[in-house]
């Protein structure tokens, strides 16, 4: 196996250190068996669960918007293998509207705000369910990679009972930029009471501004213990997790150039309260926020 980094840090893949995400295929009907698996272990990975025909079509209409801003090399490959090109017209179009519209087509809001995400949520939240408008589209080049965080940094203005579901649009084995999951860092009281307390667009200074716990995985690891866990995703698995779930992926070091295409996105019951800043047909996001900062 290549190595396996995080921001060129390079993981310690001994088993007391790293491991592979546990399946819930096996309770996936056991609606009360998932709350408790959450409980334990802070996330739920299962595979194959999504309409595949769905996730490529999502694939595709964001393949097509990068195309047409010439990322993708559809001259040597076809489109639906997300081959960078290299190339960017980027500068030469109107930034803010093509962002938009890269994360909001029909065929991801078919992905995420309907069907088989929403039918999994309404099981296991045992009610009618809220997804948040704001949907979070990933296009990650080849060097790119996110750092440790908890999501309530960034969205915890409502209820605490909030997931997020983690979709790959298309496979994304580990060397492609998988998620990563510290093992039992949702029940690390100390620090969801410290870093995790905070809001990131209130709290704008100290050591945490931006959101991010720390970028080096290893000096996480080393600081609050458990084993990195990840998977080779396929399209069509989903990955839930808490709001306190500690998460980073790895550097997405494809040998084929290829862009990883995630989506991350929330849900919660439509009866709880909601943290507005995404909510809405422009949800304004973190532009309340003072400063600058790195993206969620
Ligand atoms: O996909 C990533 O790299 C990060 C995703 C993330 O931070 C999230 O799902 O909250």
């Amino acid at each position: 196996m290549s190595a396996l980094t995080s921001f060129g840090y390079e993981l310690d893949t001994s088993p007391e250190k790293f491991g592979e995400l546990r399946e819930s295929n096996d309770i996936l009907d056991d609606a009360e068996a998932l709350r408790q698996r959450m409980v334990a272990d802070g996330y739920l990975f299962l595979r194959d669960v999504l309409d595949k025909k769905v996730v490529m079509a999502a694939r595709r209409e964001i393949l097509e918007r990068l195309a047409s801003i010439r990322e993708i090399d559809t001259a040597n490959y076809p489109l639906i293998e997300g081959i960078a090109s290299g190339q960017s017209e980027r500068r030469r179009v109107d930034i803010k509207p093509f962002n938009e519209d890269l994360r909001t087509g029909e065929a991801i809001r078919a992905l995420v705000h309907r069907g088989k995400v929403i039918q999994f949520y309404e099981k296991f939240l045992a009610g009618d369910v809220r997804s948040f408008d704001y949907i979070w589209i990933r296009t990650v080049k080849v060097g790119g990679a996110t750092g440790s965080h908890y999501d309530w940094v960034y969205m915890g203005r409502g209820t605490r009972n909030l997931y997020t579901s983690w979709i790959p649009i298309g496979d994304v084995p580990k060397i492609e930029g998988a998620l990563l999951i510290l093992e039992n860092s949702h029940k690390l009281e100390e620090l969801k009471n410290t870093y995790g307390a905070m809001d990131v667009d209130r709290d704008v200074d100290g050591p945490y501004a931006g959101g991010w716990f720390g970028r080096n995985p290893l000096a996480v690891q080393e600081q609050l213990g458990g084993r990195w866990l990840t998977a080779d995703f396929n399209a069509g698995d989903l990955l839930v997790f808490t709001m306190h779930t500690l998460h980073c992926s790895l550097d997405n070091c494809s040998p084929a150039n290829r862009i990883r295409i995630t989506s991350d996105t929330r849900y919660q019951l439509a009866s709880e309260p909601v943290d507005e800043r995404w909510m809405g047909d422009t949800p304004i996001a973190h532009s309340g926020r003072r400063t600058p900062t790195r993206q969620t």
